[in-house]
C-alpha cells in the first residue's frame, strides 16, 4: 500500500495576502507530492514498513533498516510535517481554549511565544522548522533541521512553521522574518488546540 497525497483541506488562494496561491500551489503539488513520491521508492522492498503510518516510522527510525534510514527520516519527515502543517493554516482564528491556558502558564503568555517562536525560526540555519511541541511534560518551542521530525525526539509536535525558502521564496524572496510575521496571521488556533487536547 503506497502513501499518497492528500488534497489541500481549502483553495490554495485562500490564505492570501499571507502567503500566496502559487506558493500554495508549488509546495503542496510539487515539494509534497516529491516526499511522498521518494518515500514510497524507499520503501517499495519492504510492505511491512509500508503498511505502517509514517509517523510510526519516524518515532521508531532505529527500526527502520539502515538502508532506508535516512530516505525515511527526509521523506518520510517532508510528507509526515507537511501533512501537520496544511491543516494548521487558516485566516482570522483566535488563539483561546486549553492551549491558550497552556501558553500562558509554559511559556508566559502570547507574546512571549511569539518571541521566542519567532527568534528561533529567524535564527534557524539553512532549510527546516520551527515548532511548539509538547516534551511529556510541558510545552516548548524547537527546531529541527531539514525534514526531520519532532516525533524522532519523542516530542509531539503541536505547531510547526516551515522555514525552507520554498515555503516563501517566490513571494518574500530573502525576507523570511517578513514571512514568520505573516504567519501569525494564518494560524489554526482550533487545529493546535485539537493537537494540544489529543495527547493522552
Ligand atoms: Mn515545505
Amino acid at each position: 500500500m503506497k502513501h499518497t497525497l492528500s488534497p489541500l483541506p481549502y483553495a490554495v488562494d485562500a490564505l492570501e495576502p499571507f502567503i500566496d496561491a502559487e506558493t500554495m500551489a508549488v509546495h503542496h503539488d510539487k515539494h509534497h507530492q516529491t516526499y511522498v513520491d521518494k518515500l514510497n521508492l524507499a520503501l517499495e522492498e519492504y510492505p511491512d514498513l509500508q503498511k505502517r503510518p509514517v509517523q510510526e516510522l519516524l518515532a521508531n527510525l532505529d527500526m527502520v533498516p539502515e538502508r532506508i534510514r535516512t530516505a525515511v527520516r527526509n521523506h518520510g519527515g517532508g510528507h509526515a510535517n507537511h501533512c501537520f502543517f496544511w491543516p494548521l493554516l487558516k485566516k482570522d482564528i483566535t488563539l483561546g481554549g486549553d492551549i491558550a491556558r497552556a501558553i500562558d502558564s509554559d511559556l508566559g503568555g502570547y507574546e512571549s511565544f511569539k518571541d521566542e517562536f519567532t527568534n528561533r525560526a529567524t535564527l534557524l540555519f539553512g532549510s527546516g522548522w520551527t515548532w511548539l511541541v509538547h516534551d511529556g511534560g510541558k510545552l516548548r518551542i524547537t527546531t529541527t533541521p531539514n525534514q526531520d521530525s519532532p516525533l524522532s525526539r519523542g516530542l509531539t509536535p503541536l505547531l510547526g512553521l516551515d522555514v525552507w525558502e520554498h515555503a516563501y521564496y517566490l513571494k518574500y524572496q530573502n525576507r523570511r522574518p517578513a514571512y514568520i510575521e505573516a504567519f501569525f496571521n494564518i494560524i489554526n488556533w482550533h487545529q493546535v488546540n485539537d493537537n494540544y487536547l489529543a495527547i493522552s
